[in-house]
C-alpha cells in the first residue's frame, strides 16, 4: 500500500486508491472519488503550489460516508477524513466552539470506528486555522486539546499509553480537518526516551495534555507501518533552541532518530533507517525554508523524500516539525 503519484493510482485503478491528501493553495481541479484531507497550507519550493499524495491499496475499495466522515476501507484498514466549520458549535461560558467541535469530530470517528468494528486508531492528523490564537484567556491548541481527551475518555479509551500517532498543525484558514488511519489490529504505540510522552506534559502547557503517541508500528499480512508523529525541538518536556532554526532542525532530527530507534528496538522483523523513511516538514516561517532544507540534507542526505509545507507548530516558540512514514 505505497504512497504513489496521482496518474500511477488512476492508472492502477481509483477504486484502489484507499484515500489521500492535497496539500498547497493551487486550485485543485476535479475532485477524485476517494477521502481526500485539504491541507491549505503553501508548500515550499515547489512553484506550482500543488501536491496530491494517496495511499493505494491491492484490492478494490469500499467507501462510504457516515457521521459526517468521507472514508474507505480496504479489508481490516480504513482512511476516513471529517471535516467540521466551528461556526457549526456555539460556545458557552465554559466551552469554545473549538473545543465543542473538537470532541464532536473525534466522537463521530470513535462511533464509526465502532460501527466498522475497526477499533483501533493508528494515526491522526489534525489541522486548524488559528492554532496560537489566545481566544477568551487560552490558546486554541489547548483548547482542541481538551475536546480531544474529552472524546477519548468519553468513550473509555484512556488519554495515555495506547493512543494513536498524530500531528496538529496551524494553518491560516477554514474548518477543522482530522484525517485518521485505523484497523482491526492494535498499533504499537512508541515513545521517546529523549521526550516526556506529551500526553503526561505538566499542566504549564496548557490544562489538558495533547493525546498522541511518538510513534505507531502497525503489523499488517505482510508489512509493517511506521508513523512517526510530529516531532519537534523539545527535549524532557521543554522547547529548546527558541529563535535558533538550525538548532531546532538538528534537535527535531535527534528526536525522529530517538523514536526511529525504539521503534527498531519493537519492530518484529524490519529495521527503519532515517534515509528509507519519506518526511513532511513543516516550516512555521517561510523565510527560514532553505536553512531548514539544507541542513536536513547534511543530517540525512539529498535523495530522501521530503515535503515542505509553510503551517503554524503548536508552540509558539517552535519554528518547525518533522513527520515521517515508512511502510
Ligand atoms: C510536541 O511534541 C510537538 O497535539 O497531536 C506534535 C505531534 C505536537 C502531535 C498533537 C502535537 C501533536 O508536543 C507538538
Amino acid at each position: 500500500m505505497p504512497l504513489a503519484d496521482l496518474p500511477d493510482a488512476v492508472a492502477g485503478g481509483a477504486d484502489r486508491v484507499l484515500g489521500g491528501a492535497r496539500l498547497g493553495q493551487a486550485s485543485p481541479g476535479l475532485a477524485p472519488g476517494w477521502p481526500v484531507q485539504a491541507i491549505a497550507a503553501p508548500l515550499l519550493g515547489k512553484p506550482d503550489d500543488s501536491l496530491q499524495e494517496i495511499w493505494r491499496c491491492d484490492a478494490a475499495c469500499a467507501a462510504g460516508e457516515s457521521e459526517g466522515i468521507r472514508w474507505r476501507r480496504a479489508g481490516n484498514l480504513l482512511y476516513g477524513v471529517i471535516e467540521l466549520a466551528e461556526a457549526d458549535f456555539s460556545p458557552t461560558p465554559v466551552v469554545s466552539a473549538l473545543q465543542a467541535a473538537s470532541a464532536e469530530a473525534y466522537r463521530r470517528i470513535f462511533r464509526l470506528l465502532d460501527a466498522q468494528r475497526l477499533p483501533n486508531l493508528w494515526r491522526v492528523w489534525n489541522y486548524l486555522a488559528g492554532i496560537n490564537q489566545e481566544v477568551d484567556g487560552l490558546e486554541r491548541y489547548r483548547q482542541f486539546n481538551i475536546g480531544r481527551q474529552d472524546a477519548f475518555l468519553e468513550f473509555r479509551r484512556g488519554a495515555t499509553g495506547n493512543v494513536p500517532a498524530a500531528c496538529a498543525l496551524g494553518v491560516a484558514e477554514g474548518p477543522l480537518s482530522i484525517a485518521f488511519m485505523a484497523g482491526d489490529t492494535p498499533a504499537v504505540p512508541v515513545e521517546n526516551p529523549r521526550q516526556v510522552s506529551a500526553y503526561n506534559y505538566p499542566a504549564e502547557y496548557g490544562p489538558r495534555s495533547p493525546t498522541f503517541s511518538r510513534a505507531a508500528l502497525v503489523y499488517l499480512p505482510g508489512q509493517e507501518i511506521l508513523f512517526i508523529s510530529g516531532t519537534a525541538s523539545i527535549v524532557g518536556h521543554r522547547t529548546v533552541h527558541p529563535d535558533d532554526v538550525v538548532g531546532q532542525c538538528r534537535e527535531s532530527l535527534a528526536n525522529v532518530a530517538a523514536v526511529v530507534a525504539e521503534a527498531n528496538r519493537l519492530a518484529r522483523t524490519t529495521a527503519y533507517g532515517l534515509d528509507e523513511l519519506s518526511y513532511r516538514v513543516y516550516v512555521r516561517q517561510a523565510e527560514d525554508f532553505p536553512l531548514v532544507r539544507e541542513t536536513l540534507a547534511g543530517l540525512i542526505g539529498d535523495t530522501v523524500e521530503i515535503v515542505y509545507v509553510q503551517a503554524d507548530i503548536c508552540r509558539h516558540d517552535l519554528l518547525l516539525e518533522i513527520e515521517a512514514m515508512a511502510s
